[in-house]
């Protein structure tokens, strides 16, 4: 993976004996280094417990309003000598970051895995770090030239993208590092300094991996600042920061909107989706359930642009029902330092807590629980099995609501002009699947679909060159390969 850049969730599983060694014997990588560097001292600071077993790992230090300014006014003097030394110098230094990210990849998955409960093995902390580095080394490695716009009789006009200034980067918890990197890379790789503050959720992996990547990079260009809800509002609406990448829930969305009436900050915003799937008739259920399952199931669920709701034709609905199904009794889940699981812990408990709920409405308002369908309390307080929910419909909020978590609804159709109105009936638009056997078909249901990416036979898989973003309530931005240089630079006419 790391020698290609593109990155597909899709996990497997089985492992190959290679894997299995190859793990086996990283599992004894040892992070406490790497953790005391950035974390409170005992006695300060606030505890971040193991998401799988509540143990506590360290201490997150808890940065203040006043912490944060300083941070935007060290970013801020140090973006004029960044952007100076043009696009070869900072790409060289990006490639050096990646290098230290894979240098540190076990200590860092580890770090991840406990602290936000995914496991090391299967599309989880390890392939976190793999498309750390990956994505990392493509935003260095792509350029964005100038546009000739005009060259004639006329005159001659060309568009150039410079760098915007300081980036706020506010981040979620469910792929911390991942994510964190996407909004980092390109913003770096265009001349901007960048004040990250992660998720109050998962702090220390993020300070962990801007540390590793302040091994090569000059000071001040990356500072992360670990700081609660107000600390993420400040960075918002700071009349110093100049564009704010955002990933997280709609209603904080709406908020960074309003805040940026203030500092007129440009944003890009992925506000996460719900996701809808619909597999035609004359499909192999057999053929298509492996990717059905771990688009709904990668990382527990708690994956932005995760399959969501499920729509199947009723001359098939029962065997896709069972092949997911009986792909449930397969996978392992548990603690995420045990190599043999690819399955975790929901993060938190106010998650944990959304899944319950949204299953028991389903079970109260007719839904057929196929598998799992109560708290799995025996493998810990935040676990909920792989959850296949059947015969519920639209309006029953595990279809209408983003579940985030491993509880996936099918539902049943007859008509495919229902099944793609269902489809786009919700205030959601990230991503969407269409499944079928007859390609044209699919694409020409896909075609007809509101989601920023529409994926055939597969969900989710992303490339850090195709551009990816949301519609509707999913928010706006492009994120990755040249439009997402676009999204972190300002555009400048240079005409004459
Ligand atoms: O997100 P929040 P939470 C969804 C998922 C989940 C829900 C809530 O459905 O149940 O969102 O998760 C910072 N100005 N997703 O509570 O509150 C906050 O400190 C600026 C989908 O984690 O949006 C954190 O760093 N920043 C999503 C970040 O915003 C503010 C991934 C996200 O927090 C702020 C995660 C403010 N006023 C959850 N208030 C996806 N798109 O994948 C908070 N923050």
């Amino acid at each position: 993976m790391q020698h290609h850049p593109s990155v597909r969730p899709e996990g497997r599983t089985h492992r190959t004996d290679e894997e299995t060694s190859m793990s086996e014997s990283a599992t004894l990588a040892d992070y406490s280094d790497l953790l005391s560097r950035v974390a409170a001292p005992e006695g300060a600071g606030r505890e971040i417990p193991d998401a799988a077993t509540g143990e506590i790992i360290g201490r997150a230090p808890v940065h203040t309003v006043a912490d944060l300014d300083a941070a935007i006014d060290r970013a801020r003097a140090a973006q004029p000598a960044w952007e100076a030394r043009g696009h070869d110098a900072r790409s060289a230094l990006l490639l050096k970051a990646a290098d230290a990210i894979d240098a540190h990849a076990e200590e860092l998955a580890h770090l991840l895995s406990r602290e936000q409960g995914k496991p090391l093995n299967g599309p989880n902390a390890r392939f976190e770090l793999g498309a750390c580095a990956v994505w990392l080394r493509t935003a260095a490695s792509t350029a964005l030239d100038p546009e000739v716009l005009v060259d004639d009789d006329s005159g001659h006009a060309e568009l150039v993208y410079k760098a915007i200034g300081v980036v706020g980067a506010i981040g979620p918890w469910n792929w911390p590092l991942m994510i964190g990197i996407w909004q980092i890379a390109p913003s770096l790789r265009m001349g901007n300094t960048v004040v990250v503050k992660p998720s109050e959720y998962t702090p220390l992996s993020v300070l962990a991996l801007i540390e590793v990547m302040n091994e090569v990079l000059p000071p001040d260009v990356l500072i992360g600042i670990s700081g609660d809800r107000e600390v993420g509002a400040r960075l918002a609406s700071h009349p110093d920061i100049d564009k704010v990448m955002f990933t997280g829930s709609t209603a904080t969305g709406r908020k960074i909107i309003e805040s940026s009436a203030g500092n007129l900050a440009r944003l890009t915003l992925e506000l996460g989706g719900n996701d809808a799937g619909i597999v035609l008739p004359g499909t192999d259920p057999q053929a298509i359930a492996e990717n059905l399952f771990w688009g709904a199931f990668i990382n527990t669920g708690q994956t932005c642009a995760a399959l969501k709701r499920l729509y199947v034709h009723d001359s098939i609905y029962e065997e896709v029902v069972a092949a997911l199904a009986d792909l449930a009794g397969k996978v392992s889940m548990g603690n995420g330092l045990d190599e043999q699981n690819v399955l975790g812990p929901l993060q938190n408990s106010k998650q944990f807590d959304i899944v319950s709920r949204l299953v028991e409405d389903a079970k109260a308002h007719g839904g057929r629980i196929v598998t799992g369908g109560s708290p799995a309390t025996e493998l810990g307080a935040n676990f909920y099995p792989v959850t296949i929910v059947a015969d519920v419909t639209d309006g029953v909020a595990l279809v209408d609501e983003e579940q985030f978590g491993p509880a996936l609804p099918v539902i049943r159709y007859t008509d495919v002009e229902d099944a793609i109105a269902s489809a786009n009936g919700l205030d959601a638009g990230l991503g969407a699947s269409v499944w079928g056997s007859d390609r044209a078909e699919a694409r020409a249901v896909a075609a007809r679909l509101q989601s920023g990416t529409v994926w055939i036979n597969s969900h989710g898989g992303l490339h850090p060159l195709v551009p990816f973003g949301g519609v509707k309530g999913s928010g706006y931005g492009l994120e990755f390969g040249v439009e997402g240089l676009k999204a972190v630079s300002v555009p400048q006419v240079i005409s004459g």
